[in-house]
Formats: C-alpha cells, sequence, structure tokens
C-alpha cells in the first residue's frame, strides 16, 4: 500500500532508499537508525509561493513556486532550482530527499534541497524569462541566504538566469554573498562548476572500470551512450571524447540523435548543440542542415538505449525515470558493462532491478550500475567548493577544483564501495558489491548521526 499516493516520485526515491537500507545488515547492527530513516523522510520545511509575472504583451501571468528544505543536520540546506512545467512537490520532494543523502556523499558541510517552478522557458523570449527571474526570487530571497540555504540551476536554470535571480537577492537583501551557486566565473562563481557534473560522472565511471577490469581497461575504446543534450550531458561527452570513448548518442525531450559513423559524436558536435540549447531550441533545429543530416539519424520521441546497437556504458543525463525495465534489459543484452545516472532517478526501480538482478547473476561479468547519489555528486561539490570560496572572499584555478573535484568522487566511490563490502552479503564470490547499496546506507549513516547528535531523533 502507498504512503504518498499523491507522492510517486517521492515515494518511489523512497523505497529506493528503504530497501536497500532493509536488505542490509545495517538494521541488525543499529535497530534504532528506523527512527532515523522515518523521521529523515519527513521534509525540516515545505516553502510555495505564488509568482505573478508580466509578459511581452503586458498580461498577467502566474506559476507556483517552491522550495523544499529537507535536510539541515550536515551544513545549509543545498540544492538547485528547476523550471519545468511538469515540477511539483511530489518531484521537488524526491529531488530534495536525495540531495540529503548525495551531498553526505561529498563530504563537505552541506544540507539537502531542491526547488523551482512550474514555469515553461521554452517559447517564453529573454526579457520574459527575466521578469520571471526577478518575480520568483522576489518571494525566494526571504527564505535563503548564505548561511540558511544556497540554491543553484537544475534542468531550466542556467548561469545566465542564476545571475539574474542573484541581482534580485542583492538588491533586495542589501547584501553580496554567496546565497546561490553556479554564478559567473568572473564574479563569484567557481571554475569548472559548469563542467562538474558530466566530468565528475566520467571520472566516477573510469574509477568503476578501473576496479571491475583490474586495472586493465578504461574509456579508451568504449561506446558511451548519453541522453539528454544539456548541462551534464555536454560535459560528459567531452570529458569520455577527451578520455578516447566514443559517443553514440544524445537526446533532448523531442528525441535522440544517434551517430552514424564510428568516429561517433564530436566535440565540435557538442559546441553546435550547446549553443543551441542557449537558445532554447530542439535537437530538430540542427538535422535542418546537411551536413548534421549526414553524420546523425533522428529517432523521433526515442529514447537512445535501443536505437545505438553494440554499448559498453550508459549515462542517462536528462531527466528522472529515463530508462525503464524493458529497456534496461536491452542494455544488458547490447552488452553494456556499466550504467551511471548523470540525471538523478535516471532509472526507474523496474530498471534497477534488472541491473542488480544482473551484477548478482553474472558476478565479475555482470553489468554494474551506479546511483544518482554517488555519480553525479560532483556537480553539488564543487558548488559546495564555490561556497568555500565566496567565505574566504578568494577564487581557485580550474586546476585546483578539478583536482578537488576528483579527489571527492575517488572517496565517493570508494566509501560505496567499502560500505556495501560491510553492510551486503554477496550472493557469490566474486561478485561486484553493489554502488546503490553501499552509497546509500553510507549516506545516511553520516546524516542520521548527525542528526541524532543534533536532538532530531533520540
Ligand atoms: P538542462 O536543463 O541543462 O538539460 C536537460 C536535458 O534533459 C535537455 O536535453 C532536456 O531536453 C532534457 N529533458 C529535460 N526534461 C526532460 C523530460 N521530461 N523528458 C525528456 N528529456 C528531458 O539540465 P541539466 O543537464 O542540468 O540536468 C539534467 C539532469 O541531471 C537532471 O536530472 C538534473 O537534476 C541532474 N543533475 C544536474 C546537475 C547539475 O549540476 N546541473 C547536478 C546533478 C544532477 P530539452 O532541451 O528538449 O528541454
Ligand atoms: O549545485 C547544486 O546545488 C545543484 C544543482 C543542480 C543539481 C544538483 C544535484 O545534485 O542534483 C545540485
Amino acid at each position: 500500500m502507498s504512503n504518498y499516493p499523491s507522492e510517486p516520485e517521492f515515494e518511489q526515491a523512497y523505497k529506493e532508499l528503504a530497501s536497500t537500507l532493509e536488505n542490509s545488515s545495517l538494521f541488525k547492527k543499529r535497530p534504532e537508525f528506523k527512527t532515523a530513516l522515518a523521521i529523515s523522510s519527513v521534509p525540516e520545511r515545505v516553502i510555495q509561493f505564488r509568482v505573478t509575472w508580466e509578459d511581452d504583451k503586458g498580461a498577467v501571468q502566474f506559476n507556483r513556486g517552491y522550495r523544499v528544505q529537507f535536510n539541515s543536520a550536515l551544513g545549509p540546506y543545498k540544492g538547485g532550482l528547476r523550471f519545468h512545467p511538469t515540477v511539483n512537490l511530489s518531484i521537488l520532494k524526491f529531488l530534495g530527499f536525495e540531495q540529503i543523502f548525495k551531498n553526505a556523499l561529498t563530504g563537505l558541510n552541506i544540507g539537502g534541497g531542491k526547488g523551482g517552478a512550474d514555469f515553461d522557458p521554452k517559447g517564453k523570449s529573454d526579457n520574459e524569462i527575466r521578469k520571471f527571474c526577478v518575480a520568483f526570487m522576489t518571494q525566494l530571497a526571504r527564505h535563503i541566504g548564505a548561511d540558511t540555504d544556497v540554491p543553484a540551476g537544475d534542468i531550466g536554470v542556467s548561469p545566465r538566469e542564476i545571475g539574474w535571480l542573484f541581482g534580485t537577492y542583492k538588491t533586495q537583501k542589501n547584501l553580496w554573498e554567496g546565497c546561490l551557486t553556479g554564478k559567473g566565473g568572473t564574479w563569484g562563481g567557481s571554475l569548472i562548476r559548469p563542467e562538474a557534473t558530466g566530468y565528475g560522472l566520467v571520472y566516477y565511471v573510469d574509477l568503476m572500470i578501473k576496479h571491475a577490469s583490474n586495472g586493465k581497461e578504461s574509456f579508451k575504446g568504449k561506446r558511451v551512450a548519453i541522453s539528454g543534450s544539456g548541462n551534464v550531458a555536454q560535459y560528459a561527452a567531452l570529458k569520455a571524447i577527451e578520455l578516447g570513448a566514443t559517443i553514440l548518442s544524445l537526446s533532448d525531450s523531442k528525441g535522440a540523435i544517434i551517430a552514424k559513423s564510428d568516429q561517433g559524436i564530436q566535440p565540435a558536435d557538442v559546441q553546435a548543440i550547446a549553443k543551441l540549447k542557449v537558445e532554447r531550441k530542439a535537437l530538430t533545429d540542427l538535422l535542418t542542415t546537411s551536413e548534421y543530416k549526414d553524420k546523425f539519424t533522428y529517432e523521433e520521441g526515442a529514447r537512445p538505449w535501443t536505437k545505438v546497437g553494440k554499448v559498453d556504458i550508459a549515462l542517462p543525463s536528462a531527466t528522472q525515470n529515463e530508462v525503464s525495465g524493458d529497456e534496461a534489459k536491452a542494455l544488458v543484452e547490447a552488452g553494456a558493462k556499466y550504467v551511471a545516472e548523470g540525471s538523478n532517478m535516471g532509472c526507474s526501480q523496474d530498471a534497477i532491478d534488472v541491473f542488480e538482478g544482473n551484477r548478482k547473476e553474472k558476478k565479475g561479468d555482470a553489468i554494474w550500475y551506479a546511483p544518482g547519489k554517488a555519480a553525479n555528486c560532483g556537480g553539488v561539490a564543487v558548488s559546495g567548493l564555490e561556497m568555500a570560496q565566496n567565505s574566504q572572499r578568494l577564487s581557485w584555478t580550474s586546476e585546483e577544483v578539478d583536482s578537488k573535484l576528483k579527489g571527492i568522487m575517488t572517496a565517493c566511490f570508494k566509501n560505496g564501495l567499502d560500505t556495501a563490502k560491510e553492510y551486503v552479503e554477496p550472493s557469490a564470490e566474486g561478485e561486484l558489491p553493489s554502488l546503490v547499496a553501499g552509497s546509500n546506507i553510507a549516506g545516511f549513516i553520516k546524516v542520521a548521526e548527525a542528526m541524532k547528535a543534533q536532538g532530531d531523533w533520540w
């Protein structure tokens, strides 16, 4: 029976975490953690507000705005803002809930939150988007701050929107402080923040490959299917290409492009797509020229997973539930050995069950699944580094930030691996540890201990 009939996405995220804890030895060793789990599933605070703004015709428009301040045991609430017509409380609660444990896995002092609005930037002018950002922050400003809650971008919120939001906050509060991350590099943003999620994802998968192959293999020569064509997908593609991989696909909400040649999607193609996406256009707009028609086939309304042929690595990087159980089976059939979520809850529970089942059955030769909580934590980690730089009023070089990002991804991978070994009995010798169970347990223990110390449960 459902405890959250009107919040299916939140319920899915909660059950995914709870089931991995329940199927481990955690509650046998620490039965009191059951109370901590129940209490941590209720947000500390949920803020909902009305956003009215003026469109280019001078008419009034309105949207629903939200901020879910889920857990502040480890630090100020931290997590992105999503502007997308599908945004609702269930989606923001699932994102905020995952954010708590992901942020714990970064090893930095950041709590978990998420926010956004059911505003659709598509089909809006720059002027309308700016007006919306001003109206949104006019409401949100009273609830956030550098030591309270530090939002950032997410789907539909790029550095340009962060600029407009930041300017509104600063004007309203008369305060220049690190109240948002993902700011421009010349005015308080961290270098490498735009790249961080995609790069971090690839660094994480590189560690998976090296671990599973005993250091014999790397990204070199691997065939990689990627979904999405926004911030995460673009930088994951660029880093994987740099490490010698071939990118088979990218996609957007209308369909997928599949590379025709063995060379795959090239850096110049990714740059062209990045430019297109700043203009809020669809991938189909790219295919109006003969240059791109010769390079790619277009699969209308489809995700790439069943369209790419033989594949080694799958990186869902668009949105939640973008790999179904059947698509997971198709990926296994197509030879995929690694699946890592760039997107949050990119895989449906059915897909996770397929991957985890295969891992248990096939020991060393299995498909290995990494959850978003671990694999995409590089983005929020560099946001945490941006907060540290803002507090110190100085900026680190790209090399410094990139090297810290690599260190954080390595520690996160090792933490998930070691925690799985400690709390999950393998079904057979030689089985790869469950990164989903290990990462969930490691993140949860850290948060639960801090909550207990602060009197949130006893
Ligand atoms: P962007 O807005 O830059 O890009 C989103 C991409 O996903 C676009 O290609 C978009 O297509 C596609 N997309 C969005 N919604 C849907 C949908 N409902 N169905 C199909 N395709 C969709 O967002 P990001 O790249 O920043 O975020 C992608 C994912 O990664 C999200 O799940 C986000 O939460 C997660 N993430 C992001 C981090 C970051 O630092 N940005 C950090 C960690 C996770 P279209 O262009 O047609 O709209
Ligand atoms: O930097 C952030 O706080 C942020 C922004 C967008 C997404 C995420 C995430 O971890 O999902 C974090």
